[in-house]
C-alpha cells in the first residue's frame, strides 16, 4: 500500500490547481483572538461564528481522530491588481471573476479524490469559507503566511490576494513551521479603513466593516456607514490596497478568477434599473450573488448617493416603490443627498 505523506499531499494539491499548500498539526487553536472578537460583538449578526466556537477551535470536534490540517490558497492577483481605479461602483477584487467558492470546491474535490486513491481508509473534512474552519489561523500555522493587522492572511509573494481553503485529515503528515509575523511597525491599513473598523490589529469589527454591510447584510445600512461607503458597491479593499506587501505582490491569478470587465466596475444606471430576471442572468455563478438582488440594488442606490450625479434622481425615485425595505431606505438616503427630496416614498 503506498503511504500517504505530506510530500504526496502537497504535490497533489499543486497539481489540482492550488497555488500554495502547507501542513499543520490538528491541535486546538488559541481561543484568545476569537473570544475577544465574540465578547465585543464584532461578529454582528453572524451568530454562527459564536455558536460554532468549539468546532472552529478544535478540528477533532469536526472530524474524530483529526491529526493534520492541510491549508490551501489560490491567488487572484491579476495584472495591475493594485492600480488606482476611477469607477464609482467598485466590486472587491476577489469577486470579479467566477464565484471563488465554486472554483476552490472543484479543486478540493479533485484533491480529495487523489487522497482517496492513495489511502482509501483516510477520512477528511474540507471547507471553503463557510465551513466551520478558521482558515487564516491554519494558513498561518501551516506556514503559508501570517494574519496581518488588516485581518487578512498575507503572503510574502502574493500579498493578501489569496483565497483560502482547508482540509482536515485523520492522518499524521509532517507539519511545516508556522509563518512569522511580517507587518513590523507598519500600520497603513489601520489608518486607511474608512470606518475605523479595525480597533485592534488583526481583529475586524464587522459592525463597522463595509465588506460586511455590502455583502453579508441586507436591509437598512446605518447612515454613518452609508456616508463612508466611497466608491464601493460590493465589498471593500481599502485595507488591502494600501498594504506594502500588496503593492509589491507578484501577479498570479487562477484563470477562472480572472476579472471580467462588466463585473469589476459596475454600471450604476443599469444596476439601479436591474430586474430580478436580469439579476439572475447576470449574477448567478458569481460571488456577487451573495448580496442577493435586494442587496445589490440597495448598494447601487448608496453608491449613487456617493457619486453625486443628479441625473440619477428619477431612477432613485422609482426605487421608492421597491418591495424591499433596505432598497427604499437607501433610495431615500440617496435622494436626500442629491436633491433634498427625502421622505416622499411614504413611511417605511
Ligand atoms: C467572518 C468573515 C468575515 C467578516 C470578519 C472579517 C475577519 N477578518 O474576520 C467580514 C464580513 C467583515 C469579512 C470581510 C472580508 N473578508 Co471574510 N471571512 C470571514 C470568515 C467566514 C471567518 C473569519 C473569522 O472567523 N473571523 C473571526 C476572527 C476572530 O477569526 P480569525 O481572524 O480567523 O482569527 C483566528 C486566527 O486568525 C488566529 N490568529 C492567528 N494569528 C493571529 C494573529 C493576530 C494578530 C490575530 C488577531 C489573530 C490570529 O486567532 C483567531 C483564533 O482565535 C472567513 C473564512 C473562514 N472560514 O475562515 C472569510 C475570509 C477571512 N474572508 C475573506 C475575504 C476575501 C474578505 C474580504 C477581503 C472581502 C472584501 N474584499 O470585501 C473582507 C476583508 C475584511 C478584513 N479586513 O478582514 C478571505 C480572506 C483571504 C485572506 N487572504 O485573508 C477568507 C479567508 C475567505 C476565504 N475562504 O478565502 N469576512
Ligand atoms: S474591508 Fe474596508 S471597511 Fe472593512 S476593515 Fe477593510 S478597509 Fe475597513
Ligand atoms: S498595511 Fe502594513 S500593517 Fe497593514 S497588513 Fe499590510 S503590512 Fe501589515
Amino acid at each position: 500500500v503506498p503511504s500517504l505523506d505530506a510530500a504526496f499531499v502537497k504535490r497533489a494539491a499543486l497539481e489540482c490547481g492550488f497555488h500554495k499548500v502547507g501542513v499543520a498539526r490538528a491541535e486546538p487553536l488559541d481561543p484568545g483572538p476569537l473570544d475577544r472578537f465574540l465578547s465585543r460583538g464584532y461578529q454582528a449578526d453572524m451568530a454562527w461564528l459564536g455558536t460554532q466556537r468549539e468546532v472552529r477551535l478544535d478540528p477533532a470536534k469536526l472530524l474524530p481522530g483529526a491529526r493534520s490540517v492541510v491549508a490551501l490558497a489560490v491567488g487572484y492577483a491579476a495584472p495591475g491588481i493594485a492600480a488606482p481605479e476611477a469607477s464609482a461602483a467598485r466590486v472587491a477584487r476577489y469577486a470579479r471573476g467566477r464565484d471563488y467558492h465554486a472554483v476552490l470546491k472543484k479543486k478540493l474535490k479533485a484533491l480529495r479524490a487523489r487522497i482517496a486513491e492513495r489511502d482509501p481508509e483516510a477520512r477528511t473534512f474540507a471547507g471553503v469559507d463557510l465551513g466551520p474552519i478558521m482558515e487564516k489561523a491554519w494558513a498561518a500555522r501551516a506556514g503559508i503566511g501570517w494574519v496581518g493587522k488588516n485581518g487578512c492572511l498575507l503572503t510574502t509573494d502574493l500579498g493578501s490576494w489569496v483565497l483560502l481553503a482547508a482540509l482536515v485529515i485523520d492522518r499524521e503528515l509532517a507539519p511545516d513551521a508556522p509563518h512569522p509575523e511580517r507587518c513590523g511597525s507598519c500600520a497603513a491599513c489601520l489608518d486607511a479603513c474608512p470606518t475605523g473598523a479595525i480597533p485592534e490589529p488583526g481583529l475586524v469589527d464587522a459592525r463597522r466593516c463595509l465588506s460586511y454591510w455590502t455583502i453579508e447584510r441586507r436591509g437598512d445600512v446605518p447612515e454613518e456607514i452609508a456616508a463612508r461607503l466611497g466608491p464601493w458597491a460590493f465589498g471593500c479593499d481599502d485595507c488591502q490596497t494600501v498594504c506594502p506587501w500588496n503593492l509589491a505582490a507578484r501577479e498570479r491569478c487562477d484563470p477562472e478568477l480572472s476579472p471580467r470587465p462588466e463585473q469589476s466596475a459596475l454600471d450604476l444606471d443599469a444596476l439601479l434599473r436591474l430586474t430580478e430576471d436580469e439579476y439572475r442572468a447576470r449574477f448567478y455563478g458569481t460571488a456577487l450573488a451573495r448580496a442577493r438582488y435586494e442587496g445589490l440594488v440597495r448598494n447601487a442606490a448608496l453608491a449613487a448617493a456617493q457619486a453625486g450625479d443628479r441625473r440619477r434622481v428619477p431612477l432613485l425615485r422609482a426605487l421608492l416603490e421597491s418591495p424591499f425595505d433596505g432598497v427604499r431606505a437607501a433610495a431615500r438616503f440617496a435622494l436626500r443627498r442629491l436633491d433634498g427630496s427625502a421622505g416622499e416614498g411614504g413611511p417605511h
